[in-house]
């Protein structure tokens, strides 16, 4: 096997990408892989500061269009400092979510053409396709629910970012919108029921993970 493989997850508000990359994680180490483990948007230390403005709740008011160009803005640093050279040193990639997020946020549920969305994948993404996607199927209402609680847990007053502040509509066009990406890339894409229990998904991520790549 030459170079490192490209491993993304996405899905909507609080699926669970977190945890299972870290334990997906735990999985490769153990089996002798080396991996890097990055997000969206972020991942490199420029990418960082456009996503406290992304995320800012307070920031103002901006276009789906202006915010695609940010979010694009920052996977161009990411890829070109983090992705393409851990990938090309033979380093595996885990990243909690990637050009597919921008599809379902900006495209599916804010109305973002899938035309300008090409157009920039092309000039952005240079062929960086990931070699597999697990998409964190769930209901709007529990990814929101377990966002917010975690939140309450982590941060001093509860703090919400601004898509999680977005209405229930707005969150209903991103579950779907995702899924018609999977259904659209098939080979690439396994979907998960993630209202399952953390262990269950866990184990069909590894089963996933290591039949495709002959690990055992
Ligand atoms: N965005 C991002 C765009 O609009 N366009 C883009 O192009 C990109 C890249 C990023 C925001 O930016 C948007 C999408 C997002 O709104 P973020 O803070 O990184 O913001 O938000 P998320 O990616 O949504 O990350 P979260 O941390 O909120 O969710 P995760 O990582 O999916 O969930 P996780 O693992 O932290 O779990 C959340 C809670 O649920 C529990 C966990 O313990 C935790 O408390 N949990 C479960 N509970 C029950 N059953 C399970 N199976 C569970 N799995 C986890």
């Amino acid at each position: 096997m030459t170079g490192g493989r490209f491993i993304t997850f996405e899905g909507g508000e609080g699926a669970g990408k977190s945890t299972q990359i870290a334990r997906l994680s735990d999985r490769l180490s153990a089996a002798g892989v080396k991996q890097v483990t990055t997000r969206e948007p972020g991942g490199s230390p420029l990418a960082e500061r456009i996503r406290d403005l992304l995320l800012d709740p307070h920031a103002g008011p901006r276009s789906a269009l202006t915010e695609t160009l940010l979010f694009m803005a920052a996977r161009s640093d990411h890829i070109e400092t983090v992705i393409s050279p851990a990938l090309r040193a033979g380093t595996w990639v885990l990243s909690d979510r990637f050009a597919d997020s921008t599809r379902a946020y900006q495209g599916a549920a804010d109305g973002v053409p899938d035309r300008v969305l090409t157009a920039l994948e092309g000039i952005v993404l240079d062929n960086t396709i990931p070699d597999l996607t697990v998409l964190l199927d769930l209901p709007a209402e529990e990814g929101l629910r377990r966002a917010h609680a975690r939140a309450h847990d982590t941060l001093p007053d509860g703090a919400q970012d601004r898509f999680e502040l977005r209405d229930e509509d707005f969150h209903e066009r991103l579950r779907d919108g995702f899924r018609q990406i999977a259904r659209n890339a098939p080979d690439r894409f396994i979907v998960l029921d993630a209202m399952q229990d953390v262990d269950v998904i866990s184990a069909s991520v590894w089963d996933a993970v290591s039949r495709r790549f002959g690990l055992s």
